[in-house]
């Protein structure tokens, strides 16, 4: 019997082989990838969203906790099957257009996959026409646009009316964040949400999605 526990206490330590060598155990006791998704890594992804956000680890052990989960995710992608993976929420991520900063839409991504959504990531220098156009291939439940520095913060702007003139106004949410990024600014520009950090995304997202 797969001790889902034990994949979640190897993800909380970031220890990547182990997380890989239990979810192969798994899968070899037949137990479904979508159930050890949830109960092994997406449990383990939650505690670290937690301390994270309590300021209990940092960002270095968030990124050791994610590379553990790809471990374990590696084994699980090809096996799941065309619906679980139709079924999980796309969000769809970018740095917005002149941007070049990754590392924090690079964590809001990995929280994101961690809580179960199909993560889309545009990298970064995103222009406006990019997210539309990858709206359309993905269809995504919500667009998670970020940018760190007070010059692009206008690109959101730009992009969000981008996606308000096309076809999918009112079809999707759009949620902003990064260092200079504030709660004011994401109500002026009509964003659907706003986050100040990883952990909170993903609660902003859940919530957006009516699933919190
Ligand atoms: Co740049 N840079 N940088 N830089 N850089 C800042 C942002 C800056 C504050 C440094 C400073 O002057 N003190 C400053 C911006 C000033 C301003 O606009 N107010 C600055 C500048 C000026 C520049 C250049 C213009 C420098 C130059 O060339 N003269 C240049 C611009 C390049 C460009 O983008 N076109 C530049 C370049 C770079 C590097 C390439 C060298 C490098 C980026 C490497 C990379 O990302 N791959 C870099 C770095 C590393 C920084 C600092 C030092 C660190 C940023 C970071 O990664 N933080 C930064 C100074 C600082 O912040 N102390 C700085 C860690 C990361 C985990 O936090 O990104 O805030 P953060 O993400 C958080 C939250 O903001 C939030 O969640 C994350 C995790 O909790 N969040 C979201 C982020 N996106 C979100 C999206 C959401 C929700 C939450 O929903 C969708």
């Amino acid at each position: 019997m797969a001790d889902f526990t034990k994949i979640s206490e190897a993800l909380i330590k970031g220890d990547a082989k182990t997380v890989k060598e239990l979810t192969e155990q798994a899968v070899a006791e037949g137990i479904a990838p979508g159930e050890i998704i949830q109960q092994g890594l997406i449990a383990g992804m939650s505690v670290i969203a937690e301390r994270f956000k309590k300021n209990e680890i940092y960002v270095p052990e968030v990124l050791i906790a994610a590379r553990a989960m790809h471990a374990g995710l590696g084994v699980l992608k090809p096996l799941l099957t065309e619906s679980e993976t139709e079924a999980a929420e796309v969000f769809l991520i970018g740095t917005v257009k002149g941007d070049l900063h990754d590392i924090g839409k690079n964590l809001v991504a990995m929280m994101m996959e961690g809580a179960g959504f199909r993560v889309v990531d545009l990298g970064v220098d995103v222009p406006p026409e990019k997210f539309v156009e990858a709206i359309r291939e993905h269809k995504p439940s919500i667009v998670g646009l970020s940018a760190l520095l007070t010059t692009t913060m206008v690109a959101m702007k730009d992009t969000l009316e981008a996606i308000k003139a096309s076809e999918f106004k009112d079809k999707v949410k759009v949620m902003v964040g990064g260092a200079p990024v504030t709660q004011n600014y994401a109500d002026e520009i009509g964003a659907d949400g706003y986050a100040p950090d990883a952990s909170t995304a993903v609660d902003v997202a859940k919530k957006l999605i009516g699933a919190a």
